[in-house]
C-alpha cells in the first residue's frame, strides 16, 4: 500500500489513515492508497466496518492544487481519478465512517460525501471552496451535496464557496454526529454501532433534491447573487448549473456535466489567475534572507500613537485578536472623539451580524484610553498613527524611544514618508518598521510592511506573523516614496485624469474599469479618499515639478471650486445626503473650458485606450519598483493591488494581467504613449528587457533587493 495512507485495524473496525501533511492533499498516492485499503477491507471477513481518518492536523483539504497545471496540459488524473474511487467507496457492503477534523474541503468533502456515515469534531469546518480557485468541485461535490444538504444549502456552499461549521453541517444533515473528545476512538464507537446496519448511498438519497417549482426560484436567486457578489467570475454560474444538473438529471449524468464544467474551468484565464493568487498570499509570506526560524518577539501587549481614523481602526484590530492596547491621544476631546468612533464602528458589526455584542465588550474593555505616555513601557509594539508629517512623527518617535522597553518594535504608520528618517529620531533603528494599514484598518486586509535600512530581522519576521495574526495579509516592501501600493497608483490616477481632459467622461472612465473588474473607479476613488489629499500634496511638491512635463489639472481645479469629493458633497460626482454619486455635467463643462485653456485638444476615447493608459500606468511603474528591488516578485505587487486596491482576483493583479497580454505587447503600447505623450511614458528597462526576450515577470527575480 502507498505510504501515504495507512490501513490498521481495532477490532473488527478497520482504520484508514490518510498522512500526506500538511493537509493531506489528494496527491497522487492517495487516492490509490485509499482505494487499495477499501479492496482489502471489501474482502477482509473479519472486517465490519471502517473509519476514515485524516493524520495529523486535518481531514483532506481537498485535491492538490499543485496538479492543476499537469492536468491543464491535457493530461489525465494519474490512476481512475476520483469519481471512481468514491463510487468504490460508496458501493463497499460493509459501513464507512468518515471521520473529519479541521478542514475537509473540495475533494476532501467529496471524499467525505462519498462515506457511509459522517462524524467530526466540534470545530471541523466543511466546504467546497473551488469557486475561489476559479474552478467547480470536481468529483461529485455538486451532485452529493445537495443530496445531503439540500438544494438551496448545497448552492450557496458550491457557489460562493465558504465552509459552514460542524454544528451547521449537523443541522443541515451533512455529518451524523458530532464528536466531543477523541474524534477515532468516536468513531470506532460510531463504526460498531453502525455495523451491522446495510449501507446507504448518498447517491441514492434523493429526497432532498426538491421540486422544479422550488429549484427554479432557488436558482434564479443564486445567478442573481452571483452576479452581484462574485461580479465578473465564471465558476460561481458554473458551480450553480452544476447543482441544477443535479436536480434534473440522474446521477451519472450530473457527475458527466459537472466534469464538463470542471475541465472548461481549469482552462479559464479566471482559474489560472486565481490559483497563481492562492500560491501567491503564501509565497509573500517568505522572505528570501529571513530565515524561517529566526526567532520572533511575542506581542501580548500594544499600543497605539494618535486615535484618528488609523489609529482607532488599528486599535480595534489588535483588540479584534485579543492584543490588549493603549490608545494615546493628545488632548481628551479627540481621544473621546475617536473613542466613539470605535464604538459606533463596532455597533455596525453587531448590526450586520459579524460581531456578537458579547465579542465587541470584550473587545472594547482590550483598548485603554490615555492622554499619557504611562504604561508604553509594558508594550511589546506600538503602532504610531499620528498626522502625516516628518516634524510630529520624529517628535512621537524620540518620545517611544524613551519610554518603550528595549526589544519593544516600533511601528510607523506612515504611508509616504521616509522610515529611515523616522527611525533616525530613535537609538534602536533596528527595531523601527513601516506598517502601512490600509484605510479603513479594520476591513482592509492589507499591510504593506515597509522595511528601512537597518531593519532587524526578527522585527520583520514578528511583523509578518502579527500581519497573519490580525487577519491582515503582510507584504514586505521597501522604503521608496508611496512605497508599492501608492506609488504605483498614482500614475494610475494621473492617466484617468489625463484621459478626462482629452475628451473622455469621467463616467466612461470609472465604468470602463469598473467593467474590467475593479471594485471602484479611479476618479470615483478619488472622491472617497478626498481630492484635497493630493492636491496638498501637489501644492506642497511644485517646485520639484519638471517645468514642460504635462501635470494633471482637473482634480486640483475642482479643489479650487471647493469640491474635494463625497466630504463636500461633490467632487468629479454630485453625493445626495447617502453619498450616492450622481453624474455631474457641469464637471464636463468645466473640464472642457479648461482643457481648452490649456490647449489639450478634444477627441472620442475608446475603452481600449482607457484601460490600457490606466492598467499599463500600473504595470510600468510596477516594473521599475520590481526592478529596483521595492517589492520581492510581482506576485508581492499583485497581491498588494487585490487586497489594498480593489483589483480583481480573477485578473491576478496588474502584473500577472500585464502576462497574461504578453510583456511584448505591453511594451508596444508603452512604446506608443510615450510616442503621443512623451516622457512619462518611457517604458520601464525591465519591460523593455522582458518584452525583447518574451518572458514574464513571474519569473523574474531583482538581483539587487532593497526588500532583501
Ligand atoms: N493542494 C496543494 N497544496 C496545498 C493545498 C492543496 N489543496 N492546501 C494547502 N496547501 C499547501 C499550502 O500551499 C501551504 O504550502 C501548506 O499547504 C499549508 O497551507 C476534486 C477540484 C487547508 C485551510 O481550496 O484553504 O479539491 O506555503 O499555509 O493556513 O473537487 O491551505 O507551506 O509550501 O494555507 O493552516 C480545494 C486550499 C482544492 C483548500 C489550511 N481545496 N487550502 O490553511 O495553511 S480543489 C482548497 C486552504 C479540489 C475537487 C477539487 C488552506 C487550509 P506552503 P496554509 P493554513
Amino acid at each position: 500500500m502507498s505510504e501515504l495512507v495507512q490501513l490498521t485495524r481495532d477490532g473488527g473496525i478497520a482504520i484508514v489513515t490518510i498522512d500526506n501533511p500538511p493537509v493531506n492533499a489528494l496527491s497522487p498516492g492517495v487516492p490509490e492508497g485509499i482505494s487499495e485499503a477499501i479492496e482489502q477491507i471489501a474482502k477482509d471477513e473479519t472486517v465490519k466496518a471502517a473509519v476514515v481518518i485524516g493524520g495529523g492536523r486535518t481531514f483532506v483539504a481537498g485535491a492538490d492544487i499543485k496538479e492543476f497545471e499537469r492536468l491543464r496540459s491535457g493530461a489525465r488524473p494519474r490512476g481512475d481519478g476520483m469519481l471512481p474511487l468514491l463510487l468504490q467507496i460508496e458501493d463497499c457492503s460493509k459501513p464507512i465512517v468518515m471521520a473529519i477534523h479541521g478542514t475537509a474541503l473540495g475533494g476532501g468533502l467529496e471524499l467525505a460525501m462519498a462515506g457511509h456515515y459522517r462524524v467530526a469534531t466540534p470545530g471541523t469546518q466543511l466546504g467546497q471552496p473551488e469557486v475561489k480557485l476559479g474552478i467547480v468541485p470536481g468529483a461529485g461535490g455538486t451532485q452529493r451535496l445537495p443530496r445531503l444538504a439540500g438544494v438551496a444549502k448545497a448552492v450557496e456552499m458550491c457557489a460562493e464557496g465558504n465552509p459552514v461549521r460542524a454544528d451547521e453541517a449537523f443541522k443541515l444533515g451533512i455529518i451524523d454526529q458530532i464528536i466531543e473528545g477523541d474524534l477515532l476512538a468516536g468513531a470506532v464507537g460510531f463504526a460498531r454501532e453502525v455495523a451491522d446496519s446495510p449501507t446507504r448511498k448518498t447517491r441514492e438519497r434523493n429526497a432532498k433534491l426538491g421540486t422544479p417549482e422550488q429549484n427554479s426560484v432557488i436558482f434564479a436567486a443564486a445567478r442573481d447573487a452571483a452576479r452581484k457578489k462574485q461580479r465578473g467570475m465564471t465558476a460561481p454560474l458554473a458551480a450553480i448549473d452544476a447543482v441544477e444538473a443535479a436536480t434534473k438529471r440522474p446521477f451519472e449524468e450530473g457527475c458527466r456535466e459537472e466534469r464538463r464544467l470542471f475541465a472548461e474551468c481549469l482552462n479559464s484565464d479566471q482559474s489560472k489567475a486565481l490559483i497563481h493568487v492562492f500560491f501567491g498570499e503564501r509565497e509573500v509570506a517568505k522572505i528570501p534572507d529571513i530565515p524561517k526560524d529566526v526567532a520572533t518577539i511575542p506581542v501580548t501587549s500594544a499600543a497605539v500613537v494618535g486615535a484618528g481614523t488609523m489609529g482607532g481602526g488599528i486599535a480595534m484590530v489588535l483588540a479584534n485578536a485579543g492584543i490588549p492596547v493603549l490608545l494615546k491621544e493628545a488632548d481628551q476631546a479627540a481621544l473621546d472623539q475617536g473613542l466613539a468612533k470605535i464604538r459606533k464602528n463596532y455597533a455596525t458589526s453587531v448590526e450586520r451580524g459579524r460581531f456578537t455584542q458579547g465579542f465587541v465588550d470584550e473587545r472594547l474593555k482590550l483598548i485603554e484610553p490615555t492622554l499619557r505616555y504611562d504604561g508604553f513601557e509594558r508594550a511589546d509594539m506600538v503602532v504610531e498613527a499620528v498626522f502625516e508629517g516628518m516634524a510630529l512623527k520624529k517628535e512621537v518617535f524620540s518620545q517611544l524611544d524613551r519610554v518603550c522597553k528595549a526589544g519593544a518594535i516600533l511601528a510607523s504608520n506612515t504611508s509616504t514618508l521616509n522610515i529611515d528618517e523616522i527611525a533616525s529620531s530613535t537609538s534602536r533603528p533596528e527595531f523601527v518598521i513601516g506598517t502601512h494599514f490600509f484605510s479603513p484598518a479594520n476591513v482592509m486586509r492589507l499591510l504593506e510592511i515597509v522595511r528601512g535600512k537597518k531593519t532587524g530581522n526578527e522585527v520583520i519576521a514578528t511583523t509578518m506573523q502579527l500581519a497573519k495574526k490580525l487577519g491582515k495579509i503582510g507584504v514586505l516592501v521597501g522604503n521608496c516614496r508611496g512605497f508599492v501600493g501608492n506609488r504605483m497608483f498614482h500614475p494610475y490616477v494621473r492617466e484617468s485624469v489625463f484621459l478626462v481632459e482629452e475628451g473622455a467622461t469621467v463616467e466612461a472612465v470609472d465604468k470602463t474599469l469598473y467593467d474590467f473588474g475593479m471594485a471602484m473607479g479611479p476618479l470615483a476613488v478619488g472622491d472617497l479618499a478626498g481630492l484635497d489629499v493630493g492636491w496638498r500634496i501637489r501644492k506642497e511638491h511644485r517646485h520639484l515639478e519638471k517645468p514642460g512635463v504635462r501635470q494633471p489639472m482637473a482634480g486640483d481645479r475642482l479643489c479650487e471650486l471647493g469640491r474635494y469629493g463625497q466630504k463636500t458633497g461633490a467632487g468629479w460626482y454630485k453625493y445626495d445626503e447617502k453619498r450616492r454619486a450622481i453624474s455631474d455635467p457641469e464637471v464636463t463643462q468645466l473640464v472642457r473650458k479648461w482643457a481648452a485653456e490649456a490647449g489639450i485638444p478634444q477627441r472620442q476615447i475608446s475603452t481600449d485606450e482607457i484601460l490600457d493608459r490606466c492598467l499599463f500606468a500600473l504595470v510600468n511603474e510596477g516594473a521599475r519598483i520590481l526592478e529596483e528591488g521595492y517589492a520581492l516578485r510581482a506576485v508581492d505587487i499583485d497581491i498588494i493591488y487585490l487586497n489594498g486596491y480593489g483589483f480583481p482576483a480573477y485578473r491576478g493583479g496588474p502584473m500577472w494581467f500585464a502576462d497574461t497580454v504578453g510583456s511584448g505587447k505591453v511594451y508596444d503600447r508603452v512604446c506608443e504613449f510615450e510616442r503621443q505623450h512623451g516622457e512619462l511614458w518611457r517604458p520601464a528597462p525591465l519591460l523593455a528587457q522582458l518584452a525583447k526576450q518574451g518572458r514574464r515577470f513571474a519569473d523574474f527575480r531583482a538581483e539587487h533587493s532593497v526588500t532583501a
